[in-house]
């Protein structure tokens, strides 16, 4: 313990050095994160984000748009991260049959300079400086495996099993566990079947719409697929016989939480100084109450890796360093008229209400808003037999062809949804809500102006206005 907390400290100390060097005691750097579950809206925030700061004819909301001279992408200061594939992601969306990105499963960064003349009372006296916004692109279910540190095997093990049960997937694995002994001399093999098992179940889950599915490499593996820190699965039991299935599970999430978990939040989490958190809210609405339920509550844990006062491990990492502003985005709101939207932000509002009330987040400034990184649709009002219905248009992703699209009517009391959820409704008992999926629309942009957006230019102000 004391060991680890030695080298956690000299790899910081470390980093603070290169950090300084790297940048130029005039150019400001800010590391911005990006983070959501899988499928939330990470790639496509990512790549509008910086198109339309390289373009910033759609960015009225963002103060300091006009006093940005240039925007240019440079190499990135961390040289072992991924690059975000910034050109390939947009090459697809303003394609002239432009698809979405494919998903991605993994860390990765960008570098976007702006050369921004300084304005107010010295705007005359000095040149344009240098702002670095080092955009850091991560999975959500890492995040999600915070939790798994102060958990022994054991405890993690009762309440992965207590979840897994009625969930997709869920059933086979217990099905498989009742075939197996615990403490049973261990045998590779039956380790590698139930941890194929087990995240069958959590990919099953994750595509039902549930958000909790850790440990958070099992979905997202990256290198790390195959490799005995994956290789291990929820059992029951206290104590395991030496030389055990069981023991050896248990060493192997302990390698786990060393050599995967930790150092994530170290060597990338604990350098971020904005973060913005993307929801996917009107998908777990549509896939019903136990999913919103489910996403509450896996955002409550995400939220808990902002307080780090309440964990020992990330204050000793954070070495009173805090991110400053967080913002919670509910993505893909082009799904909704625009009449609907303050609805959408109060639900996501309410849906992370109990975290937000619970967290001090160290005194960072948070707030929550209703996007959508890349417009894909119109808005209409139809006369429908009871009146007016404000819908919105756009091409289908299954058919390409158009259609107009009215996805149920949000609540103006978020509390109609959540509470039902909250008391394990399964469905949803006034409304039928339905999410349809829409394609890119062909663009014809003008010179100097970004792909379409809603918000995206008041995220933008909220996350980096201020340093520009
Ligand atoms: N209509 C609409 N759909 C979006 C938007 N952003 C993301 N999506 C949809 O959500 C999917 C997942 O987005 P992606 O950025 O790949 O999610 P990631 O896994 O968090 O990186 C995309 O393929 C789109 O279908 C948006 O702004 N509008
Ligand atoms: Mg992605």
């Amino acid at each position: 313990m004391v060991i680890a907390a030695l080298a956690d400290q000299v790899v910081r100390g470390v980093e603070g050095v290169t950090d300084t060097l790297t940048a130029p005691f005039s150019d400001r750097v800010i590391r911005l994160g990006v983070t959501g579950l899988s499928r939330a809206g990470k790639t496509v925030f990512i790549t509008s984000l910086v198109a339309n700061l390289m373009d910033r004819g759609r960015m009225q909301g963002l103060a300091a748009a006009g006093a940005i001279r240039t925007a240019y992408l440079q190499p990135q200061p961390d040289d072992t991260i991924p690059r975000f594939r910034y050109e390939d992601h947009l090459a697809r969306l303003t394609a002239p049959d432009p698809s979405w990105p494919q998903g991605t499963r993994q860390i990765s960064e960008l570098r976007l300079s702006l050369r921004v003349q300084p304005r107010g009372l010295l705007s005359g006296f000095s040149g344009p400086r240098t702002v670095h916004i080092d955009i850091v692109d991560y999975p959500g279910e890492w995040l999600l495996d915070l939790a798994l540190l102060d958990k022994t095997y054991a405890d993690w093990s009762r309440g992965a099993l207590a979840r897994a049960k009625g969930r997709p997937g869920g059933d086979d694995y217990l099905a498989l566990l009742d075939t197996i002994d615990p403490n049973a001399l261990l045998d590779e093999p039956q380790a590698q079947k139930l941890s194929q098992s087990y995240s069958a179940y959590l990919e099953a889950s994750r595509a039902a719409g549930f958000s909790d599915c850790t440990p958070g490499r099992f979905l997202l593996p990256g290198d790390l697929a195959g490799s005995p820190v994956l290789t291990f699965a929820p059992l029951p039991g206290d104590r395991f016989a030496r030389g055990s299935l069981g023991r050896e599970c248990e060493r192997r999430f302990d390698s786990y939480k060393r050599h995967v978990v930790r150092p994530f939040f170290r060597d990338h989490f604990a350098r971020i100084d904005r973060q913005i958190v993307l929801v996917d809210v009107l998908g777990a609405i549509h896939a019903g109450p136990a999913a919103l339920d489910d996403l509450r509550s896996a955002m409550a844990q995400i939220l808990g890796a902002f307080r780090p006062g309440r964990n020992a491990f990330l204050t000793r990492i954070f070495q009173g360093r805090r991110v400053e502003k967080i913002l919670f985005a509910a993505t893909k709101a082009d799904h909704l008229h625009h009449s609907q939207h303050p609805q959408l932000t109060a639900i996501t509002t309410a849906l992370l209400r109990e975290a937000r009330d619970r967290a001090d987040f160290a005194g960072a400034q948070t707030a929550a808003m209703s996007i959508a990184a890349l417009r894909t649709t119109v808005e209409e009002t139809v006369t429908h037999r009871d009146g007016p219905l404000d819908v919105v248009r756009g091409r289908l992703l299954t058919s390409g062809k158009q259609a107009a699209f009215y996805p149920g009517k949000l609540p103006d009391d978020p509390a109609h949804l959540l509470a039902p959820a909250r008391d394990g409704a399964e469905k949803w008992l006034n409304a039928d809500y339905s999410v349809m999926s829409f394609a890119p629309s062909p663009l014809t942009l003008r010179p100097g102006d970004g792909p379409p957006h809603i918000r995206l230019d008041k995220a933008a102000q909220f996350l980096i206005g201020d340093k520009l």
